[in-house]
C-alpha cells in the first residue's frame, strides 16, 4: 500500500525510529548513523572521541522529543517555574547521566558491545565540563537534576565558559595549571538559539527626560552593548519525561566588526572591539570562597544576570499583557551574591525599559527573588568598588543608591537613633574606597533567605547576617544541601546499587529514605561480607588507577583514609598531613609499631594565586615522596596525591573511601556536600562539628561517627581569649616534634625555607585553629585505627552510615525550597502517544 494513502489518525511515524526508539537494533543503527553523517567518519577510520560523539548524538536524539514536550507542556500551562541563576554548574560528564536518566544504559552497553566496542572506554572520552570552581557550583548541578526528576518547571540560568576551571597537573610536587579546552571536540550536548539573544549594555551615562504623560523617567546611554546568545544543553529527570534546560549565555560581539575601520586598513583595529566583548565568556575565575574585585568579574555577572532577565520576561509577557503578575509565574533564586546585581537589573528593567513606579516594581522584585548564602568567611563577602560599579553600570549605581536611600529611612523609622545599625545595614561600605555590599543588597532585595546547613544558617543569623534578622526574623530559612543519589550512587557505585535494588528494588532512586529498610540486614554476615567484597572491588579499581596515574602500587586491603576537596587553609587539608608525619615519626621509632595499614589519598585544586593553598599541595607531595620510599615504613602508609580532582574523578573516588575526612575549623565550612557523597557510599566520617557535618552524624548516629575538635562556640570564646598556638607547640612533644622535622627540611631535600611561610602561619597566628584541635585528632585518629582492626563492626558502621543518609539527598532540599520559599508545584509531561509505547 503506498503511504500516502494511510489516514493521518493512523499515522505511520516509524516507532523504532532511528531517532527515538530505544532497542539495541534501533541505537546499533543510531550510533553507526551518527558515526557517518555527524561524525563523518568510516568505523575504521573512527577515533575513541568519534566513537564518542556519535553516541553522544544518539542519546541527545532521545533526550529531545521529551525536551519539546516539556516546553511545549509548560508553555501551554502557564506554569510557575523556578530560574535558578548561578555563575557556576559543575555537571559532570553528561553520557552516562543520560544512559542512567532515561533507563538505557543496559541496552546501549548492549549496543555497543555488539558493535565491537567497550561502553566505559567510550564513556572516558567525554570531558568533563568543569564550568565551576567547587561544592557551590556542583550543587546547582544536583539541583537541576532533583528539580527535573521532580518534575518541577525550572531553568538554570550561567555562563558558557569557553575555558572552565584550569586542569591542574603536579610538577615536582607543585600544581601547575593548564587551560580547559572543553569545547574542542565541539559540544554534542548543546544547541545554540541566536534567535533568542540578548542585548546587554555597558559603561556610558544616563539622562533624564520626560515621557509622553510628561513624568521624569531616566534612560541609560551606554558606551558599548554586547550580545549574548544562549546555549541550551537538555537536563533530564531520572524516570520521569521531563527534560529542562540549562541555558548558558556566550557574549559575542553586537557588531561583526567595524567595516569603516576594515576599508581604512586598519584590520586589527576592525576587529578588536569583537574580541573585547568575547572576553567577558572567556574564562572561569578559579577562586573559591575569596572573591576577586576585577572589572571582568563583575562584567561576567552582570552580562548573565542581565540575558536571563531579559529572557524571564520575554517569556512571561508572551503570556501576560502585564508585569504585575510576575511573582506569580516566576521564581528567581540567586545563587550566593554572584548574580545579585540582578536585584538592580530587575528595578531598571521594569522603571526604565517597561515603565513600572518604583513602589510596585520593588514590591515585584522583592516578592520574585531569594537569596542563598554559601560562606560565614567576612573575607569571601563580595564587595565591589562604587567608583568601578559607576564605570562599568552607572545606571544600576543610581538604583542601588535609591534602594538604600528608601530602606535606611524605614531603618530609621523602626531603629531611632541607632547610627552604628544604620552602618552596619548601609548597602554602601564606607570609609578610604566606598564598597557596595552585595551580601546587603541580596537581604533588602529578596523575599528568603537561606544558609545551607542547620549550624551555618544560625550562625548566619547570630552573627554575619544578625542586623538582617533582627529586622526581618521571617525571612529567613536553612535548607541543608543534599546531592543526587542518581550520580553519587547508581551511576558512581554500579555495585552497591545493585544490592540496595535486588534488596529494594528500585524506588530508593527517588526516595533515599528507603535504605533504612536495610536495618535488619546488618546483623545478617552474608550480607556484611557482599558489602565488604562491594568496598574492595572499588578500592581495587582506584588501586589500579593509582597505578596507571601515579605510579604507585597501594594495598587495596589497607584503610583508604581520603580527603578530596578544594585546597583551603580553613579546610585543613594540612592538618590531615600533620598527622601523617606524626604517625611516621612513631614508626621511625618504632618500626614494628602495631597499626592497620593505610592510604592517604588527597585531591583538590588550589586557587592559581593563592599561595598558602599552593605550599599546601607542595607539603603533601613532599611527605609522599619521603613517607612512600622510607623501609622503615614497609608499605603500612602510604601517601598520595591524586591530580586534577574533578567531578568524574569524584565519581571514582567516593565508593572506594573507608574514611573520610571532613575536618574544617568548627563555624567555617558553610555544609559541605562532598561528606555526603563518601557517607551515602559507606565511608565512616572523621569531623568536626562544622556544617552538615553535625546533621550526618544526628542522623548516622554518634557511635557511628568519629568526633573531633572544638565547637564553633569554643572556637569563638577561644579566639577572643587570645589565642596562642605557641603554647601548644611547647607543651606537646609530639607536635613540637611534627613541626619540626617539616622545619629541618625533612620533607624539602634540607631546604629550611621551603616550607617556613606555612610553620611560621601555624606558630604565630594559626587562623584556623590546627593546634588547638591537633591532641583531639590525633586522639580520634587512634580511635580509627582500633575500629577498622574489627572489620565486622566497621562494616556495620559502614552500612549505616549509608543507609541513613536519605536526608542528604538532593530531592529533599528541592522539596523544601519548592513548598517553603518557591510555591511551585510538579507538571507531568505526557508524551505522544508513540514515544510512549517506546519508553
Ligand atoms: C561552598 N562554597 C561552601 N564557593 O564552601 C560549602 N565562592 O560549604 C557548601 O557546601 C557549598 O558551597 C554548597 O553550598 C563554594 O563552593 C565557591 O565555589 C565560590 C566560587 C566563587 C566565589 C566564591
Amino acid at each position: 500500500m503506498n503511504e500516502r494513502m494511510i489516514p493521518e489518525d493512523q499515522c505511520p511515524i516509524q516507532i523504532e525510529d532511528d531517532r527515538t526508539g530505544m532497542n539495541v537494533e534501533t541505537l546499533k543503527r543510531a550510533f553507526a548513523d551518527n558515526l557517518f553523517y555527524l561524525q563523518g567518519k568510516y568505523e575504521s577510520l573512527a577515533t575513541q572521541d568519534d566513537f564518542y560523539m556519535a553516541l553522544a548524538y544518539t542519546l541527545r536524539d532521545r533526550l529531545l522529543s521529551r525536551w519539546l514536550k516539556t516546553l511545549k507542556t509548560y508553555l501551554e500551562n502557564d506554569v510557575k517555574t523556578v530560574y535558578y541563576l548561578s555563575a557556576e554548574f559543575l555537571m559532570g560528564r553528561h553520557l552516562g547521566n543520560s544512559l542512567i536518566n532515561l533507563n538505557l544504559y543496559e541496552r546501549v552497553r548492549q549496543a555497543v558491545e555488539e558493535s565491537g566496542l567497550d561502553l566505559e572506554e567510550i564513556l572516558e572520552h567525554e570531558p568533563d565540563p568543569g564550568l565551576g570552581n567547587g561544592g557551590l557550583g556542583r550543587l546547582a548541578a544536583c539541583f537541576l537534576d532533583s528539580l527535573a526528576t521532580l518534575e518541577i518547571p525550572a531553568v538554570g540560568y550561567g555562563i558558557r565558559y569557553e575555558f572552565g576551571i584550569f586542569h591542574q597537573i603536579i610538577q615536582d610536587g607543585w600544581q601547575a595549571e593548564i587551560p580547559d579546552k572543553w569545547l574542542r571536540l565541539g559540544n554534542p550536548w548543546e544547541i545554540a538559539r541566536p534567535d533568542q539573544a540578548a542585548e546587554v549594555k555597558f559603561g556610558g551615562h544616563t539622562e533624564t527626560y520626560h515621557d509622553e504623560k510628561g513624568r521624569p523617567r531616566i534612560r541609560w546611554i551606554p558606551g558599548t552593548t554586547v550580545m549574548g546568545i544562549p546555549y541550551d544543553t537538555p537536563v533530564p529527570g531520572y524516570d520521569t519525561n521531563t527534560v529542562n534546560p540549562l541555558r548558558l549565555w556566550k557574549a559575542e560581539s553586537s557588531d561583526d566588526f567595524d567595516f569603516s575601520e576594515f576599508n581604512a586598513g586598519n584590520y586589527d583595529g576592525a576587529v578588536s572591539e569583537k574580541m573585547r566583548s568575547e572576553t567577558i565568556s572567556k574564562v572561569l575565575y578559579p577562586n573559591d570562597n575569596t572573591p576577586q574585585g576585577k572589572q571582568l568579574r563583575l562584567e561576567q555577572q552582570f552580562f548573565f544576570v542581565s540575558c536571563s532577565l531579559q529572557d524571564i520576561i520575554r517569556v512571561h509577557l508572551m503570556r501576560h499583557k502585564t508585569l504585575d503578575n510576575l511573582p506569580e509565574t516566576t521564581a528567581i533564586q540567586l545563587n550566593d551574591t554572584h548574580p545579585t546585581v540582578a536585584i538592580a537589573e530587575m528595578m531598571r528593567l521594569l522603571l526604565d525599559e517597561h515603565g513600572l513606579d518604583w513602589n510596585i516594581a520593588w514590591r515585584i522584585t522583592q516578592k520574585t527573588f531569594a537569596y542563598t548564602n554559601h560562606t560565614l568567611l567576612p573575607e569571601a563577602l563580595e564587595r565591589w568598588s562604587v567608583s568601578l560599579f559607576e564605570t562599568v553600570l552607572p545606571r544600576h549605581l543610581e538604583i542601588i543608591y535609591e534602594i538604600n536611600h528608601r530602606f535606611l529611612e524605614d531603618v530609621k523609622q523602626w531603629y531611632p537613633d541607632d547610627l552604628e545599625l544604620l552602618s552596619r545595614l548601609s548597602l554602601i561600605e564606607e570609609g578610604a574606597e566606598k564598597k557596595v555590599r552585595m551580601a546587603n543588597l541580596a537581604c533588602v532585595g529578596s523575599h528568603a533567605i537561606n544558609g545551607v546547613a542547620a549550624l551555618h544558617t544560625e550562625l548566619l543569623k547570630q552573627d554575619t547576617l544578625q542586623d538582617f534578622y533582627k529586622l526581618w526574623p521571617e525571612k529567613f530559612y536553612n535548607k541543608t544541601n543534599g546531592v543526587t543519589p542518581r550520580r553519587w550512587l547508581l551511576l558512581s557505585n554500579p555495585k552497591l546499587s545493585e544490592l540496595f535494588s535486588r534488596k529494594l528494588g528500585e524506588g530508593w532512586l527517588k526516595d533515599l529514605d528507603q535504605l533504612r529498610q536495610l536495618e535488619s540486614s546488618i546483623e545478617d554476615p552474608e550480607f556484611r561480607a557482599e558489602w565488604r567484597k562491594i568496598k574492595q572491588h572499588n578500592k581495587q579499581l582506584m588501586a589500579e588507577y593509582i597505578r596507571t596515574h601515579n605510579g604507585l602500587e597501594v594495598d587495596p586491603n589497607s584503610l583508604f583514609d581520603i580527603q578530596v576537596k578544594r585546597i583551603h587553609e580553613y579546610k585543613r587539608q594540612h592538618l590531615n598531613v600533620l598527622n601523617i608525619i606524626n604517625l611516621y615519626n612513631r614508626i621511625k621509632q618504632n618500626p614494628n609499631l602495631n597499626i592497620q595499614p593505610r592510604t592517604f589519598i588527597f585531591g583538590g585544586k588550589a586557587a592559581p594565586g593563592y599561595f598558602m593553598a599552593k605550599l599546601i599541595v607542595k607539603l603533601i607531595n613532599s611527605v609522599a615522596e619521603v613517607v612512600n620510599k622510607d623501609p622503615d615504613v614497609r608499605g603500612r602508609i602510604k601517601v598520595v596525591f591524586l591530580a586534577n580532582f574533578n567531578a568524574s574523578l569524584g565519581q571514582k573516588i567516593y565508593p572506594c573511601a573507608d574514611l573520610s575526612e571532613q575536618v574544617s575549623t568548627a563555624g567555617k565550612e558553610a555544609s559541605g556536600t562532598g561528606n555526603m557523597k563518601f557517607s551515602m557510599n559507606g565511608a565512616l566520617t572523621i569531623g568536626t562539628l562544622d556544617g552538615a557535618n553535625i546533621e550526618i552524624r544526628e542522623e548516622a548516629g554518634a557511635e557511628n561517627f568519629f568526633l573531633f575538635g572544638l565547637t564553633a562556640q569554643e572556637v569563638a570564646e577561644l579566639k577572643q581569649q587570645g589565642y596562642k598556638p605557641w603554647e601548644y607547640y611547647e607543651q606537646n612533644a609530639e607536635l613540637k616534634q611534627t613541626i619540626d622535622r617539616i622545619s629541618s627540611g625533612l620533607f624539602s631535600h634540607g631546604d629550611r625555607n621551603l616550607f617556613k611561610p606555612l610553620v611560621d602561619s601555624l606558630m604565630y597566628n594559626d587562623p584556623y585553629m590546627l593546634f588547638a584541635d591537633y591532641q583531639a585528632y590525633i586522639d580520634c585518629q587512634d580511635q580509627v585505627d582500633q575500629a577498622y582492626a574489627d572489620q565486622e563492626n566497621w562494616t556495620k558502621m559502614s552500612i549505616i552510615n549509608s543507609i541513613r543518609m536519605g536526608k542528604f539527598s538532593s530531592d529533599r532540599t528541592i522539596r523544601e525550597y519548592c513548598q517553603q520559599i518557591w510555591g511551585v508545584k510538579p507538571v507531568k509531561v505526557e508524551l505522544e502517544e508513540y514515544n510512549q509505547a517506546l519508553a
